[in-house]
């Protein structure tokens, strides 16, 4: 069996003028596409093929960098989707906001946290906000590692991410990686991470 390219559950325009329908075209059809089609490559002559995709890059240490990088970008990207919509809730609720307002006094110091973490990520990277235990900690990682993988300083279940490698923000913001950020807060589906966050 073979990972597939995911669906997105909404238009390539349905997050402008936030996010351009381009880039979101570009993202999905070619990069998202390009990791899972490595990934699949790289899987045959392995004996990895079949396991899930959380199972392969935890081992992201003992892996094949063609497997950790491929297997971290098609993963990131899945949750990157499903983590953004149009016309989304404001903001984080319930339990949620309560473990967010706990475990960084509140909503707007935890979105300074992970501004400061998406902006200061040096090069191409991923900035996420990281389910460990009861708590929630900011953390950012380099290429397409994440949280879930062995290799990454910070490690938890990622419930919310944010691609900053410039092939995501360069069309619409160029140089302007704070403005992509500041703008990805206004698509962010705070239902699906709530979904991801276990109270
Ligand atoms: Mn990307």
């Amino acid at each position: 069996m073979s990972f597939i390219l995911p669906t997105l559950q909404y238009d390539y325009k349905a997050l402008e003028p936030y996010i351009d329908a381009q880039t979101m075209e570009i993202h999905h059809s070619k990069h998202h596409a390009a990791y899972t089609n490595n990934l699949n490559g790289a899987l045959e002559a392995s004996d990895l093929k079949g396991k899930s995709i959380e199972a392969i890059i935890e081992n992201a240490s003992k892996v094949a960098p063609v497997i950790r990088n491929n297997g971290g970008g098609f993963y990131n990207h899945g949750l990157y989707w499903d983590i953004m919509t149009p016309g989304g809730p404001e903001g984080p609720q319930g339990k949620l906001l309560e473990a967010i307002n706990g475990s960084f006094g509140s909503f707007d110091s935890f979105k300074d946290s992970f501004t400061k973490a998406a902006t200061t990520r040096f090069g191409s990277g991923w900035a996420w906000l990281v389910q460990k235990g009861d708590s929630l900690v900011v953390s950012s990682t380099p290429n397409q590692d994440n949280p879930l993988m062995d290799v990454a300083e910070v490690q938890g279940s990622p419930i919310l991410g944010i691609d900053v490698w410039e092939h995501a923000y360069y069309l619409k913001y160029q140089n302007r990686r704070p403005e992509y950020i500041e703008a990805f807060f206004k698509v962010i589906n705070w239902n699906e991470v709530a979904k991801r966050f276990k109270a």
